[in-house]
This record gives C-alpha cells, sequence and structure tokens, in this order.
C-alpha cells in the first residue's frame, strides 16, 4: 500500500532517488548542456517527442537535476508536473505567451511585484493583447471587469507588497465560468501554507529566488499545472530560452528540503514582529496576514495555514522618517528580493513597484510611507531589537 505522505516528509522525499549510475544519495547537478544519443534514431525520436529523454539543457525536461527538482515542487504544490526557469520573470513571462494572443484579455490583481506589472502594462499591450488591473481583493470586481475575450486571470495573493489577500476558490470559479485559464503567483505564501491548484486554480507560478531557494544565492522560476498545460508551453520555453541552471534547480531542491522547517520559522517570527509593529508608537499600520487587523483577515484563515514572514507597514511621518529607520538598521539588510533566511527589509515605492506610476501607486495602497521587511529565521529577539532601536532613532 502506498501510503500518503504529509507536507515535511514530502519536502525531505519527493523527487529523490538514488543516482542510477553510482548509486549517488543526493542527485548529482548535471552541468551539461548537451546530451549524447544512443544512435540517430533515438535522436530523432526524442526530438519528435515518440521517446521520452533528454536531449539539450534548454529544451524541456531540461537535465535529470531539473527533473528531480520539478518532481519535488509538482509534489508540494499537488500539481502533475512543471517547467523551470531562469527566474520568477521568465516564468510568468512563458505563461503568458504560451496562453495569449493578440485581442485576449488578461485580467490582473492590481498590486503585482513590480516586473509582473511592467510586462503585463508595457510589454504585452506591445502586442495587442488587452490589460487590466482589477483590485481582486472583492471577487464581485472580478465578475464586473470580465470581457468576452478574457482568457486570463492572474492573481497575486498576498500581494507585494500591500499583503492584499484574494479569493483564490472564488476567482477560480468566475475565471472558470468563461473558460479563462486562472493563474496564482504563489510566492508570497509557498505550498507551505497555501496549495492555489486545490482551490481550483489551473497553474501556479513561483519565483523560486525566494522562500524555495530560501538563501538569497539563486535566481529561478517555476511553473506548475497539468502535463497538458507544461505541454502547451513546450514552443516558447524552447524558442525564448528562459532557461534555468542545473546548480539552481539543484540549490532549489536542496532549499524545498528545509521549507516546511524554514516556514514555521518565518511565520512564528513574522507574527511576533507585526505585533511588535502594530503596537509600536511610531508606526502608523501593519498589514499582516495573520493580525486580526488585516482586512481579508478571515479569508486568509480560511485559504492559508500560515501567514510566512513578509509584512508591509507605515511609518509615522512618511518616507524620510522611513529611510531614516531602513538606515539605522545593523542586522536587518536594507535589499530588495525576500524569502531568505536574513532578514530584508526595502522601500516598494523607490524600489521593486518604482517603475509603477506614482497615482497607480497610490491608488492601490503602494504608498510612500510603505516599507516592506521579509522577516528571517533568526532569533526573533534580535530582530526586534534591531527595529527598536533604529525606531528609537526618530
Ligand atoms: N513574483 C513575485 C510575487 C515576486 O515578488 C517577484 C520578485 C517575482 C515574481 C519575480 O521573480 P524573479 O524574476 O525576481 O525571480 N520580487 C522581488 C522583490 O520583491 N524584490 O526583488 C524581487
Amino acid at each position: 500500500m502506498k501510503l500518503e505522505k504529509k507536507f515535511g516528509t514530502q519536502c525531505v522525499h519527493a523527487g529523490e532517488a538514488p543516482d542510477p549510475t553510482y548509486g549517488a544519495h543526493t542527485i548529482p547537478i548535471f552541468q551539461t548542456s548537451t546530451f549524447v544519443f544512443d544512435n540517430a534514431q533515438q535522436g530523432a525520436a526524442r526530438f519528435n517527442g515518440e521517446e521520452e529523454g533528454y536531449i539539450y539543457a534548454r529544451v524541456g525536461p531540461n537535465t535529470p537535476t531539473h527533473a528531480a527538482f520539478v518532481k519535488k515542487i509538482a509534489a508540494l504544490e499537488g500539481g502533475e508536473t512543471g517547467q523551470t526557469f531562469s527566474s520568477g520573470m521568465a516564468a510568468i513571462t512563458a505563461v503568458v505567451l504560451s496562453h495569449l494572443e493578440q485581442g485576449d484579455h488578461l485580467l490582473s490583481t492590481n498590486v503585482v511585484y513590480g516586473g509582473t506589472y511592467g510586462l503585463f502594462s508595457s510589454i504585452l499591450t506591445k502586442f495587442g493583447i488587452e490589460v487590466s488591473f482589477v483590485d481582486t481583493s472583492d471577487h464581485e470586481n472580478v465578475k464586473k471587469n470580465i470581457r468576452n475575450n478574457t482568457k486570463l486571470i492572474f492573481l497575486e495573493t498576498p500581494a507585494n507588497p500591500t499583503m492584499i489577500v484574494s479569493d483564490i476558490e472564488e476567482i477560480c470559479k468566475i475565471g472558470h465560468d468563461i473558460g479563462a485559464l486562472c493563474v496564482v503567483d504563489n510566492t508570497f505564501a509557498t505550498p507551505c501554507f497555501q496549495r492555489p491548484l486545490q482551490l481550483g486554480a489551473d497553474v501556479v507560478v513561483h519565483s523560486c529566488t525566494k522562500y524555495i531557494g530560501g538563501h538569497a544565492d539563486l535566481l529561478g522560476g517555476v511553473v506548475v499545472g497539468t502535463k497538458d498545460f507544461i505541454k502547451s508551453m513546450t514552443s516558447v520555453v524552447n524558442s525564448t530560452g528562459g532557461t534555468m541552471g542545473p546548480l539552481e534547480a539543484w540549490l532549489c531542491i536542496r532549499g524545498l528540503k528545509t521549507l516546511h522547517l524554514r516556514m514555521e520559522r518565518h511565520a512564528s517570527n513574522g507574527m511576533k514582529v507585526a505585533e511588535f509593529l502594530e503596537a509600536h508608537p511610531k508606526i502608523g499600520w501593519v498589514r499582516y496576514p495573520g493580525l486580526p487587523s488585516h482586512p481579508q483577515y478571515d479569508l486568509a484563515k480560511k485559504q492559508m495555514s500560515g501567514y510566512s514572514g513578509m509584512i508591509s507597514f507605515g511609518i509615522k511621518g512618511g518616507i524620510e522618517e522611513g529611510q531614516k529607520v531602513m538606515n539605522s538598521l545593523e542586522l536587518c539588510s536594507l535589499a530588495v528580493s525576500l524569502g531568505s533566511v536574513d532578514t530584508l527589509i526595502q522601500h516598494p515605492a523607490s524600489m521593486t513597484h518604482a517603475n509603477v506610476p506614482a497615482d497607480v501607486r497610490t491608488e492601490t495602497g503602494i504608498t510612500d510611507d510603505l516599507v516592506r521587511i521579509s522577516v528571517g529565521v533568526e532569533d526573533v529577539e534580535d530582530i526586534i531589537a534591531d527595529l527598536e532601536q533604529a525606531l528609537g532613532q526618530l
């Protein structure tokens, strides 16, 4: 009898098997660009899809290292298979280019990572794809903004950087009623705390650069979905070449082995830092899905089983006060990116979301006073002490 394994066990074991050549316990890094065929007929059969196997590292399934990573992340997300990429942006680009064509409409959460905003607003629109950014935190808004050519709904939840949450289950029902593909960027929650495919989504995307890698030492992206969807991406994957490197695939496997442990600590530290900030007299507001003050606290509780280490907050006064605090930190690093073992802090309006027009930022809550912290797995007392001393300089 095959036992159903729990999440942490899957983090450690899914996709793992001793290497068949020498019995290596961990998967080797297949640092090769190409694979030798037994004969010309086999090469032809691999190219025309009659035989499964490796061809060239740019084309799926890339290398055995990539294949092992895909098996692990697909198991954790509860999807059939996946495709790796050189970055989260390459993954999102491949999904939208595979599914959309001129004249189609993409409906996206109005608060998304700045790179995603730029891709949707400035690049896709150049090729005749209609894009609208909608406040998906109210799913009735999604209904109102559906068009008869809506082919793809893209949700980022919790959203970077406002932490606004969208109802994956309700929105996927709306999307499926009109035959749209429902894609969720699960970078902030990870499959440890949110499983979009179980809630009805068709496709999950990740920036592996964040919690999946977990140590701020790689760039990567991954898409998880059905075998049919991943197959439908083949020509874009093969012809655009946003390929993950073998070392990065291996680092992602290693990162995932401790995902459950890291996320538990990110979440407990996140909660304590959020509570500390909320009680601090120099802090105007805090957004953390685990706090009852979050506008979608009940929804977050319904669709997430934890809240990771991402918090946004406003320092009383505004940007100057925020910059003073960020410049005074000693333990926390002033850096973009997120999901690393160490605590990172940044100012979205002037950094990760500087490419979003100022009026759009104001309208969507990416205000100038917003500071975003990615709480790491250090001892939380030290993180709080650092924030306390920096806020004390005001
Ligand atoms: N999706 C989300 C939710 C992200 O936060 C990011 C990057 C991406 C996709 C793109 O992934 P990448 O290509 O960088 O692997 N977010 C970043 C951030 O907030 N700071 O620096 C990058």
